[in-house]
């Protein structure tokens, strides 16, 4: 048995935070091997990248997903008790319950909700002035996604709802301020959202059959026992929190029209292209940096032991990018795609694996289908320009996104 390559540093925790999405990779590459060893968040840690090691990451025999999440992530991101952290039978039934709400016809509603919400501001747009599209996206998704689910929303709380989702998508993965504003929006949303499922429960709050909201206040485990509130608040925060964060794949894709403008035309007129195009802006895009688990049982696997317990992380930035998956990894190229059959350990944005069984993301068809409607609209139901700006993407700062936020001028609606 070999000794699994290690990086000597006593504690990695700041620099993962500083080097961002190519922490692992840079490793990887200067030891020349897609397995190490390193310590992080005070414990010994193995960090994994490629298409071989994400087919054993999501391989339920050898890892689990149970105190799997660092603490921090789970006060921001995710919260404490939802499907994330579950394992074997009470995973794959808390699984159905999202995917229950994913059928073709319910994310073509939501797509048509987006696209709905996008066309009606245009004409605002044409009258202000320079917008930010991060900004607007961000409150667009939120109205769609709060109708979908069956949650009201007064439009006075749009701003305020965006911006609590934000922070705990914002909050994980950094310290200070920003990580606070965080803890104490997923506080805040779960309390708003623990009390909308109470009355929902009491028959005071009428919820549509089939929305994610009467779906996650009525879902019952393998026992017939409702989810406790706090933890109900919890799961109908991973529809609504998630879906709002697209609007981060909806910036990468204009930036990606504006990188390679010649990339308008071909998705405007041709679907097979619009879907090539928004499968290379997932790839390309740095987003969600790495997923969690801790080994099962004991096992080997190229030669090398991974001891029960121990964290594991895989490197799904590095796996998009890994020169043996994708050729050119750096060059953003949306043909890669085309008569692509799929692989669900080769492009991994969110997560690689089997939807039901796996902890791949449930709304992968959504961010799919929101992304396609996004380009649709930039690219044929308005015109723009943009202005002079910093749209440099930090890779140090997790999740990324332009410092601009992407302005837009001049903007016209032309169909
Ligand atoms: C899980 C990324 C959008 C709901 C995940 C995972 C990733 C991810 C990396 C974890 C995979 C793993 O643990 O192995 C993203 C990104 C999104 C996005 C980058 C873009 C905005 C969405 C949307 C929804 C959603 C729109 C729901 C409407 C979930 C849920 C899980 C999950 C419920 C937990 C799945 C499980 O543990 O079984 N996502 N996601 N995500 N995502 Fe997403
Ligand atoms: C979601 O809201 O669940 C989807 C998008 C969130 C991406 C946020 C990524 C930030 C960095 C997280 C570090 C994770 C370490 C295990």
């Amino acid at each position: 048995m070999s000794t699994i390559p290690s990086d000597r540093s006593p504690e990695s925790t700041l620099a993962f935070l500083r080097e961002g999405y190519r922490f692992v990779g840079a490793r990887c590459d200067r030891l020349g091997t897609d397995v190490f060893q390193t310590r992080l968040l005070l414990e010994p840690t193995i960090c994994l990248r490629g298409r071989p090691a994400a087919e054993l990451f999501y391989d339920t025999e050898r890892f689990v997903r149970r105190g799997a999440m660092p603490m921090r992530v789970q006060r921001t991101l995710t919260g404490v008790g939802g499907v994330q952290g579950l394992d074997g039978a009470e995973h794959r039934g808390r699984k159905a319950m999202f995917m229950s709400i994913m059928t073709p016809a319910a994310v073509r509603h939501l797509g048509q909700l987006f696209d709905d919400e996008w066309r009606a501001r245009i004409p605002a747009w044409a009258e202000s002035g320079p917008v930010v599209l991060y900004d607007e996206v961000g409150r667009m998704l939120t109205r769609a996604v709060w109708a979908w689910a069956g949650v009201p929303l007064a439009d006075a709380d749009v701003p305020r709802r965006t911006a609590e989702m934000h922070a705990m998508i914002e909050g994980p993965a950094v310290v200070g301020p920003g990580h606070w504003r965080g803890r104490l929006a997923r506080r805040r949303a779960e309390r708003w959202a623990g009390e909308v499922i109470e009355r929902v429960r009491s028959g005071t709050l009428p919820a549509p059959e089939g929305s994610a909201l009467r779906v996650v206040a009525e879902y019952r485990d393998e026992q017939g026992i409702r989810l406790p509130r706090r933890i109900a608040a919890v799961e109908l925060l991973n529809v609504l929190r998630p879906t709002v964060a697209v609007d981060r794949f909806v910036v990468f894709a204009a930036l990606a029209l504006h990188d390679h403008p010649q990339w308008c035309e071909r998705v405007r007129d041709d679907e097979a292209a619009a879907e090539s195009f928004v499968q290379e802006v997932r790839r390309y895009y740095p987003f969600f940096p790495v997923a969690a688990a801790r080994v099962r049982r004991p096992f080997e696997w190229q030669g090398y032991a991974f001891p029960q317990g121990r964290r594991v992380l895989l490197d799904l930035y590095g796996t998009n990018h890994h020169p043996a998956l994708w050729p050119e990894p750096e060059r953003f190229r949306p043909e890669r795609f085309d008569g692509w059959r799929g692989d669900p350990f080769g492009l991994v944005p969110q997560g690689g694996g089997d939807h039901f069984t796996g902890h791949r993301c449930a709304g992968e068809w959504i961010t799919i289908e929101l992304m396609k409607r996004a380009v649709g609209n930039l690219t044929a139901s308005m015109s723009y320009r943009v202005p002079p700006q910093d749209l440099a993407l930090d890779l140090g700062r997790m999740p990324a996104l332009p410092p601009s936020g992407l302005v837009l001028d001049g903007i016209r609606r032309t169909a």
